[in-house]
C-alpha cells in the first residue's frame, strides 16, 4: 500500500515539477570553471521547485576547461574546434529540444552571471505567460564600466536599425526560452551576433519577450576576456550580412 502511495506522490511531484536545462556555453574557462559549476550545482540541489540538468557545452576549448568540469555533476557536449558561442548555444537548444526540456536559461561560464539573477530569470519565465526572458545589464548600468555601456547601447542601436527589434539589451548571454522558444527559435549565427538574432527569430515567431534587470559582475578576468569595442564592429557587420542574405 505504501508503496503505491510512494510511486503516486513521486508521480504527482514529477507532473508539477517541470524539468529545465541550464546551458553553459564554454571557451578556456579554466580558471573560473570551477567555482562557477560549484555555485549553480549546489545551489540547484539546494531547490526543489525545478527539476534541473545543467549543460556545459565545450566549445573547442584549449586548456583543461573540461577536465575541471568533469569534476562536476554536469552533462558534457563538446564541440571539436571552436566554433563561436552562437554555435555553442545552439548545441545546447538542440540538445533541449530532443531530449524534452520545458525551458532552457542560457548563463555565460566566465562567472559574470549570479545563480540569483539565474533563478530570477527562471521564475519570471515560469511564473508569466512569456517565451523569453532576457537578463538586462542596461536596465540599471551602476557599477557597469562606461566604456561596456557605450559598447552594448551602440549594438542596441544597430539591432534596431538592421533587425527592427529593440530591446535593452540585446547582447546579454543569460536568458531564459519556453519549450515554444526552444522549438521556434533557430540560431543561424555562430558567432556573438547570435545574441541579437535570437532577439530578431523570437519577433519573427511572435514570441512574447520579456526584460527584468540584472547585475553583470564585472572582474579582472572577464573585462580582460570579454568583448570589446573591436568586436562590437564585427557583430554589427555580421547582422548586417545576415540581414541581407535574409531578404
Ligand atoms: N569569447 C568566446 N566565448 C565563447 C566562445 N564560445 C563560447 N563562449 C562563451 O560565451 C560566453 C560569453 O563570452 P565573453 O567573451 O565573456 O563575452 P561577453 O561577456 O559578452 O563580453 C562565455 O561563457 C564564453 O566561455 C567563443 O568562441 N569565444
Ligand atoms: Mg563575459
Amino acid at each position: 500500500m505504501s508503496t503505491i502511495l510512494k510511486t503516486l506522490e513521486i508521480g504527482i511531484i514529477m507532473k508539477l515539477t517541470k524539468k529545465g536545462l541550464i546551458i553553459l556555453p564554454c571557451y578556456n574557462e579554466e580558471e573560473v570553471i570551477n567555482n562557477v559549476l560549484k555555485q549553480i550545482t549546489r545551489e540547484i540541489r539546494d531547490q526543489n521547485e525545478y527539476n534541473l540538468d545543467v549543460l556545459l557545452i565545450n566549445d573547442g576549448s584549449k586548456d583543461n576547461t573540461v577536465e575541471v568540469a568533469r569534476k562536476h555533476p554536469v552533462l558534457i557536449i563538446s564541440h571539436l574546434v571552436n566554433m563561436g558561442s552562437g554555435a555553442a548555444t545552439r548545441t545546447g537548444l538542440e540538445y533541449a529540444k530532443r531530449n524534452g526540456y520545458s525551458f532552457v536559461v542560457t548563463i555565460d561560464a566566465d562567472g559574470q552571471h549570479s545563480t540569483k539573477d539565474l533563478f530570477a530569470v527562471m521564475s519570471r519565465l515560469n511564473s508569466e505567460e512569456c517565451d523569453l526572458v532576457i537578463g538586462s545589464r542596461m536596465m540599471n548600468t551602476e557599477g557597469m564600466p562606461a566604456i561596456r555601456v557605450v559598447g552594448n547601447k551602440a549594438l542596441n542601436i544597430a539591432t534596431r536599425i538592421i533587425l527592427g527589434v529593440g530591446v535593452t539589451d540585446s547582447q546579454s548571454g543569460l536568458k531564459a526560452f519556453s519549450r515554444k522558444a526552444i522549438e521556434k527559435i533557430e540560431i543561424r549565427a555562430n558567432g556573438f551576433e547570435f545574441c541579437s538574432e535570437i532577439i530578431w527569430r523570437a519577433k519573427q515567431q511572435n514570441l512574447k519577450i520579456v526584460e527584468i534587470p540584472i547585475k553583470a559582475i564585472y572582474t579582472e578576468y572577464s573585462l580582460k576576456k570579454g568583448q570589446n569595442n573591436v568586436n562590437a564592429l564585427r557583430i554589427i557587420k555580421n547582422l548586417l550580412k545576415q540581414k541581407i542574405r535574409e531578404v
